[in-house]
């Protein structure tokens, strides 16, 4: 995720990380100092985002309202989880992207029902964490596996995931091109899936914590510009891949309410 891989990669902070008792052991140059560790430490970037669908005209209003073309990229995801489905049960979303690991959970509020107008409730809200030890660690944290499941968490090292039994439930490549409006921090993407679903995604980052309803009305306005009518949430690449290709996973999503 643009912005947000940058700045979390960047923190100089991981050099050494032991999971096993919850320290952290933080050497950076000369200094070496211990601290305890523990999730409400860590501070996330949430995307809060609205899917809707692209038709013949999308391109001409994009181009109408202003927005610019940033870039085009081919998106090749895998998706994890158990054969049980432990993680995505809970709304989590293990993914390997350009080779780098990626988790997408649901914010607290999520988490807590809170639904809020109907423009609101057409958006989602995930934090998306890309350090690897924390994603490992939210990861063992809900599979509750009793193996140690200790590792070096260099991006090529996968031995983490057969220890933790996570396997690839899902693979796809999305073809990806992004705009961005001159109202600052909203990007547009238009996805087309190597499956045949094309869906367009209204997209604005904030920090955890930061204003929620500020990023609402951004997508809101933006929805608005673009003429997106619908009341409905509209599915997103997922969705269509696991009702087309995993249909048990699929109904078991269905059933708890987590698609
Ligand atoms: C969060 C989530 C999944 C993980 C993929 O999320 P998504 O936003 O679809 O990814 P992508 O690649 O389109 O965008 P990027 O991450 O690059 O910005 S799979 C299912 N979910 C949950 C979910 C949901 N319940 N409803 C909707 C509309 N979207 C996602």
């Amino acid at each position: 995720m643009r912005a947000l891989t940058h700045h979390i990669q960047l923190t100089p902070f991981y050099l050494y990380h032991s999971y096993s008792d919850f320290k952290i052991d933080v050497g950076v140059f000369a200094v070496h100092y211990t601290v305890t560790l523990d999730l409400t430490m860590f501070s996330f970037f949430v995307e809060v985002e609205r899917k809707f669908l692209c038709n013949a005209d999308t391109l001409k209003k994009l181009e109408e309202i202003g927005a610019v073309c940033v870039g085009q990229q081919q998106i090749h995801d895998q998706y994890f989880d158990t054969p049980e489905f432990h993680l995505t049960l809970r709304d989590m979303w293990l993914r390997k992207r350009k080779g780098c690991w990626e988790l997408k959970c649901p914010t607290a509020e999520a988490q807590s029902g809170k639904q809020g107008e109907a423009a609101a409730s057409l958006c989602t809200r995930y934090k998306e964490i890309t350090s690897l030890p924390e994603i490992h660690l939210r990861v063992k944290e809900v599979i509750k596996q009793d193996r140690e499941s200790e590792a070096d968490f260099s991006q090529e090292d996968e031995s983490w995931l057969s220890k933790l039994d996570l396997v690839c439930f899902a693979e796809f490549t999305t073809a990806r091109c992004s705009f961005t409006l001159k109202e600052e921090g909203v990007q547009i993407d238009l996805d087309q899936a190597d499956f045949g679903y094309h869906v367009g995604e209204i997209e604005v980052l904030i920090s955890e914590g930061g204003d929620e309803q500020a990023a609402l009305e951004k997508i809101r306005k933006t929805a608005e510009k673009l003429g997106l009518t619908g009341d409905q949430r509209v599915k997103g690449k997922m969705d269509v891949y696991l009702k087309r290709n995993h249909p048990e996973h699929y109904a078991k999503l269905l059933s708890e309410h987590i698609l």
